[in-house]
């Protein structure tokens, strides 16, 4: 075989050898929660954004990595603020900005993209997706931050999740907005609670969302917290994996959901606080005891 016929068949290979970016288990992951997140009812219009931090590795079965389509902007980010560089190289699949989560699973390759930090931590490459010209989600500076924030505590956090979820939101213009107090109504209203987030539910006041103040604000109570709630905005989940950091979510909304379909009436029976130290032990769960009134 000739030099031009060599390189011409390893070119092929290199293009065969690419998998459907599409088929991609990250892909499809970020399709169905998208779509489920929207069926129920918590990511209205362009509400809602998730970031998934990828394996190198995996990501170069699907995209040759050395091919950036474009430089993007860090969305609302006061760069002399913020430093990405612990961060640098890392890739993410990210919402776009102003999409829709209804649409993700139909045309992922506009609504999503697949983006690298830059060397330096100072910009964004893009290696696929925002087909139209998109760019990431605005809440990027807050989603990269609660990375970092909790890379540092647990490096097998993968995922940051924010949404709008109904009856937590309805819970906040109605529950005192403590965080103490409203972790500890959350576990009462479900008995699996205080074993699915013992770390209990971080707050912050109402604050402008896309800054890069509510992305610091957010970043440092994860280093406490898995699970944020942005009063009367909605929601921020960290986890592992998709469905941890959704189920975490999940199971927020689902105690709200209960909290308020029985805030206005009496209450005749509740989980006591001991019930719960019972099951949190028997679960072997690490909770914070100063959430609970014994
Ligand atoms: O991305 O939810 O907080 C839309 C939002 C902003
Ligand atoms: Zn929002």
């Amino acid at each position: 075989m000739g030099l031009i016929e060599g390189i011409k068949k390893a070119g092929k290979e290199l293009a065969r050898e690419l998998k459907d970016i599409k088929q991609a288990p990250f892909v499809q992951e970020m399709c169905k929660t998208a779509s489920n997140m929207y069926r129920l009812g918590w990511d209205e219009r362009n509400g809602g954004n998730i970031s998934y931090l990828l394996d190198e590795k995996e990501v170069a079965e699907y995209l040759d990595l050395t091919k950036v389509l474009r430089t993007l902007p860090f969305m609302g980010w006061n760069e002399t603020e913020f430093d990405a560089k612990p961060i640098e190289g890392k890739i993410f699949i990210v919402t776009g900005t102003g999409k829709y989560f209804k649409n993700v699973q139909d045309d992922p390759e506009t609504n999503l993209g697949i983006i690298r930090i830059a060397k330096g931590g100072k910009g964004i490459e893009l290696l696929w997706g925002y087909k139209d010209g998109g760019r990431t989600t605005s809440e990027l500076p807050a989603h990269l931050m609660c990375h970092m924030a909790r890379l540092a505590i647990d490096p097998e956090n993968r995922v940051i999740m924010h949404s709008h979820p109904t009856y937590t939101l309805a819970m906040n213009y109605v529950h005192e907005l403590d965080e103490m107090k409203l972790t500890h109504t959350l576990w009462e209203m479900c008995t699996e609670c205080i074993a699915v987030f013992p770390d209990g539910v971080g707050v912050l006041p109402w604050m402008v969302c896309g800054t890069n103040e509510i992305g610091i604000a957010t970043a440092e109570k994860m280093k406490e917290f898995r699970l944020v709630v942005w009063s009367m905005h909605g929601i921020y989940g960290a986890g592992k994996t998709m469905d941890e950091t959704f189920g975490l979510i999940e199971t927020v909304e689902k105690a709200a959901q209960i909290y308020m379909l029985t805030a206005h009436l009496p209450r005749i029976n509740t989980i006591k606080d001991e019930d719960m130290v019972k099951l949190a032990e028997y679960f072997g769960v690490k909770y914070r005891k100063d959430f609970l009134n014994l």
